[in-house]
């Protein structure tokens, strides 16, 4: 029996719809998460894409390994062929980098333009990606800059609207969710940790038993630091449970309770910067 829930629901309706919307835009933002840069990553969205230019943010680079986020970085952008950006939304530079590499992006669009004697307009761009990655913040943060609203345009559907970021962008303000639909457990189980599969897919003290298992493999002097316990001691659901005190009565370790502050712990980045997986592991490299 598998663990975590997938709802296929409406994929191909969604597809559909994604791709409609990528064919308005000239440029492509793809969010990822830096702490599972493949598990967030959609392969085939060069398949979707077409010719065009994309740029892939591995976002919230702030709680992920900084070594991997290097070398994930690399992977990644000679694998799917186009630029990426390691990003932290918090951080405003980020977002000026952003905007210039869109503009440099757009660059052969306009040249085209001008071969074929028309007039230079603004670069259109959409942020895509899966569930909880960064892609509102993303929206939020350019539009911040943005000088105007242009309003709905002919060939938009009236909910969506370009905004004028500068003279030389204007970006759609609603993202294209990626459906995070896949047949792969292991995968499922690491957006779970991320937040990037509804809670109502999957039992928290699965996904946090898990969780603790990469963790133990991966990053086992830290989280002995974090939780105070001694290299030859278990660090399980249980013993964290115990250590910390978060007890029912008759001196049972409350697992649920534990599991949930164990993923919201990590989640927030307060037990390290983590990353779940490795180049190597997806024989990457
Ligand atoms: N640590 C960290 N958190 C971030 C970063 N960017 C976004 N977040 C947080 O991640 C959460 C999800 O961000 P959103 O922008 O809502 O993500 P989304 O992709 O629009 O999510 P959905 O609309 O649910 O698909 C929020 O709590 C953000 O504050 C980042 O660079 N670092
Ligand atoms: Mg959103």
């Amino acid at each position: 029996m598998s663990h975590i829930h997938w709802y296929p629901g409406h994929i191909a309706k969604a597809q559909k719809q994604l791709k409609e919307k990528l064919n308005l835009v000239d440029v492509i933002i793809e969010v990822i998460d830096a702490r599972i840069p493949y598990s967030s990553w959609y392969k085939t969205t060069a398949e979707l894409c077409g010719a065009k230019p994309r740029l892939i943010l591995m976002n919230k680079s702030d709680v992920s390994d900084p070594e991997l986020n290097k070398i994930w970085a690399n992977t990644i952008s000679r694998k799917a062929n186009c630029d990426i950006l390691i990003t932290n939304l918090s951080n405003k530079n980020d977002i000026n980098i952003i905007i210039s590499k869109i503009i440099k992006l757009s660059q052969d669009m306009l040249q085209k333009r001008a071969e074929k004697g028309m007039l230079p307009r603004p670069t259109r761009t959409m942020v895509i990606g899966m569930p909880n990655v960064g892609k509102s913040s993303t929206i939020n943060r350019l539009v911040k800059k943005a000088k105007t609203k242009t309003g709905a345009k002919a060939g938009v559907t009236r909910q969506q609207q370009w905004v004028r970021i500068n003279d030389k962008i204007e970006l759609l303000d609603t993202p294209g969710i990626i459906p995070t639909v896949q047949d792969d457990q292991f995968q499922a189980l690491k957006l779970a940790c991320v937040n990037s599969i509804g809670e109502n897919a999957y039992d928290s003290e699965y996904v946090a038993c898990e969780l603790l298992k990469i963790l133990n493999k991966k990053y086992r002097e830290v989280i002995e630091k974090y939780y105070g316990f001694n290299n030859n001691e278990e660090i399980t659901i249980e013993t964290i449970a115990l250590k910390k005190g978060w007890i029912l009565k008759g001196a049972q370790p409350d697992t649920k309770r534990t599991s949930q502050i164990i993923l919201s712990t990590f989640r927030e980045g307060k037990i390290g910067k983590f990353s779940l997986e490795t180049p190597q592991e997806y024989e990457l490299i």
